[in-house]
């Protein structure tokens, strides 16, 4: 096929959170994939693309120093990385160019449950455990708070108890971890999902087509995950009512059904979920013969 320069290199977590997600919607854009023996690799075998599967937080350097053309990695790794370079002076040379609406997680600042917290401000002179240094300093600096940043490089949730911090700052998504270890979240320093990432480096035209494609694929799956194909019959008299009903659709087609008088067909994409609700109000509002369809694929 392309020689392996022309190739998309993208740089996904090899085993972890992210993974099956990642390789999930890339099979989902159409990309057929063979793992290579060490696991390390995979080939794509119908698009010039190709993963290197590896640890979370080298993705963006990955990325940055041009290995790889794009990653998939959780925007508190992207963003700890980029604060981390520019706090020493320099450049990340990636940028984030797509949200893929997995791996939603918030980095916090929790404290012990019998600490009294009155605001940012009660962190002033406090030693806080994080792995996220360079988002917490920045977070800190943003708030004119001076505070001690304690590095765990994990199981940062047992520092207070071990004496060695006053708080914690550290990913949490549904909270069990902070309140199995007696913390509560006290303040959200970053919302996070899972993004893609692209090489400053200017890519040949023929790679960037196929990045422009990727993307273009991954809007359109993440597009039909909440969409329905809608279809009814409706009088024309009630047509307003009944697109005003339908939720998230632009304009619907209406088409003039035969012989029935002023019936019409209402066929529309609907952009969020669909309810049985939805169906009542739609039936109350003078609707009948209502379908609602699964969307496979979408191209806007
Ligand atoms: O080996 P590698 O370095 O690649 O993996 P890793 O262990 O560093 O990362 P991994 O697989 O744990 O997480 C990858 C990414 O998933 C993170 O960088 C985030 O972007 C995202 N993510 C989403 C999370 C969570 N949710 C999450 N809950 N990452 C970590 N957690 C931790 C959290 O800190 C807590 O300790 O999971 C624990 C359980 O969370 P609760 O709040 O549900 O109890
Ligand atoms: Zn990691």
């Amino acid at each position: 096929m392309d020689t392996t320069e022309q190739r998309i290199k993208i740089a996904v977590q090899k085993s972890g959170r992210l993974t099956d997600h990642s390789r999930d919607l890339l099979e989902r854009c159409g990309l057929k994939l063979t793992q290579s023996k060490d696991q390390l690799f995979c080939y794509g075998e119908n698009m010039p693309v190709d993963l290197l599967l590896v640890r979370d937080d080298d993705i963006p350097g990955l990325v940055s120093d041009d290995v790889c053309d794009l990653g998939i990695v959780g925007l508190n790794v992207v963003n700890e990385k980029r604060l981390a370079l520019e706090q020493s002076g320099k450049d990340a040379l990636f940028d984030q160019v797509f949200e893929l609406d997995f791996g939603h997680c918030r980095l916090s600042v929790a404290a012990p449950e019998d600490v009294e917290y009155s605001g940012a401000k009660s962190l002033q002179g406090k030693r806080i455990a994080t792995s996220y240094v360079a988002t917490l300093t920045d977070y800190l600096q943003r708030n004119g708070i001076d505070a001690e940043i304690v590095y765990f490089s994990g199981a940062v949730e047992i520092a207070p108890k071990l004496g060695k911090a006053d708080f914690i700052c550290d990913l949490v998504s549904s909270g069990a971890t902070l309140t199995a270890n007696h913390l509560g979240e006290v303040e959200t320093v970053l919302e996070s999902e899972a993004v893609v990432i692209q090489t400053r480096e200017p890519l040949s035209d023929s790679k960037q087509e196929w990045v422009n494609r990727i993307l273009q694929r991954l809007d359109g799956v993440l597009q039909v995950r909440e969409s329905k194909y809608i279809m009814l019959h409706a009088p024309r008299a009630a047509l307003a009512e009944i697109s005003a009903l339908l939720p998230g659709a632009e304009s619907p087609t209406v088409i003039p059904l035969d012989g029935s008088g002023d019936k019409v067909a209402v066929h529309a994409v609907c952009r969020e979920t669909v309810f049985w609700e939805t169906l009542e109000n739609l039936k109350a509002a003078g609707a009948s013969s209502l379908l609602v369809l699964p969307v496979e694929k979408m191209l806007a």
